[in-house]
């Protein structure tokens, strides 16, 4: 499966607005091979421009693009760490993605309720934000009682585990989520094991009105962000919503009245995208397709990723780059110019090289 974000936050804060509007683009797509799987997860096409540009230049019809899948996790309420209400479903879900879109509402209206009073998206941050530790705390203390009497007994495994375990705890003791807790690659396995929540990269989406509703509150938000050194996004959900409901050329006349490059969706697609250090590359052997690969990926394990059959055939990878084709114009002249490389498995892929595959079946 590919990779997941998930759409947290307060409840009426806009998150099944905003994950509307993406499943919606997703189905204006044409060429889109996938669908939405469940009500609350949607698969959404990455935007591409290279993938755009490729397409002219090894004149390819139809291009697919990658895709990154959504998922509206409903049902946060305070004292969701101690399984209130939904807690426990929403808990389930939130640890199964790999990273968080946090949606603080900034719009006001009063038809639309707030479940604590005041618009306040830094103080909602804060209500959302501890449940989150408290959960992970919750499941680290689990994990040490389980463990201590082994620990004192000497077991060196258990010992080490009981370290990470009790620095962790530590940190969010301390009000900080674990995305900043600095662990080694050893300590590593040990902290995936436990499905830890707070240590998903997260994004912070304001949700603003339309007009300048909630411009101030989204500086807050961007404040805050930077604080904490997660990413921030400033999008209204309502206009997406609209948005998502026209043609890709209305779309582009849209932006370009509104005095905009990209749509907030986009900018959320892309900034998800980013938080996974993910990388794009390219296959155009019979159709031009984008793939999705985590940054480091060697080529025998991308090729298994598109069939298994490429991965246990594997032979070799022919390999050029977006750069060099886009400088040079065709396929032909990255040839002539001896940029057409071949690789073995051990290659890493880098961002942007269109890769053929050559394999035994
Ligand atoms: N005015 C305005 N209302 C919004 C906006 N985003 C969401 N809403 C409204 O807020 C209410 C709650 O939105 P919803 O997406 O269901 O929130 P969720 O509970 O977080 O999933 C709905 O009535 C939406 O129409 C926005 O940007 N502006
Ligand atoms: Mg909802």
């Amino acid at each position: 499966m590919g990779f997941s974000c998930g759409i947290i936050g307060l409840p009426n804060v806009g998150k099944s607005t905003i994950f509307n509007a993406l499943s919606g683009a997703h189905a204006a797509m044409a060429n889109y091979p996938f669908c939405t799987i469940e009500p609350n997860k949607a698969v959404v096409p990455v935007p591409d421009e290279r993938l755009i540009q490729i397409a002219e230049l090894l004149k390819k019809h139809n291009p697919i693009q990658t895709r990154i899948e959504f998922i509206d996790v409903a049902g946060l309420v305070k004292g969701a760490a101690q399984g209130e209400g939904l807690g426990n479903k929403f808990l389930g879900n939130i640890r199964n993605v790999d990273a968080v879109a946090h949606v603080l509402r900034c719009f006001h209206h009063d038809d639309v309720v707030h479940v604590v009073g005041e618009i306040d998206p830094v103080r909602d941050a804060e209500i959302v934000n501890t449940e989150l530790m408290l959960a992970d705390l919750e499941v680290l203390s689990r994990a040490r009682e389980k463990i201590i009497k082994l620990a004192h007994s000497g077991d060196k495994a258990a010992r080490l585990k009981c370290d990470v375990i009790e620095r962790m705890m530590a940190h969010l003791n301390e009000g900080k989520m674990l995305t900043s807790f600095h662990i080694s690659e050893e300590e590593e396995s040990i902290v995936r094991e436990f499905g830890l929540i707070t240590t998903r990269p997260m994004m912070y989406c304001a949700n603003i009105g339309e007009g300048d509703d909630g411009t101030e509150e989204a500086a807050a938000v961007a404040e805050l962000a930077k604080k904490e050194k997660a990413a921030c996004i400033i999008l209204s959900g309502k206009l997406e919503e609209e948005i998502s409901e026209l043609s890709a050329d209305e779309k582009k006349d849209f932006l370009v009245s509104m005095g905009i490059e990209e749509s907030g969706l986009d900018k959320m697609i892309k900034t998800a995208y980013s938080l996974l250090d993910l990388i794009t590359y390219y296959t155009a052997a019979t159709e031009l397709q984008a793939w999705t690969l985590k940054r480091g990926t060697v080529a025998q394990k991308a090729a298994g990723k598109i069939h298994t059959d490429f991965e246990k055939g594997f032979i070799r990878a022919e390999v050029f780059n977006f750069t060099d084709l886009l400088s040079l114009g065709s396929e032909h002249a990255v040839r002539e110019k001896g940029l057409l490389r071949v690789e073995g498995r051990e290659y890493v892929i880098r961002d942007g090289d269109i890769v053929h595959y050559l394999f035994n079946v």
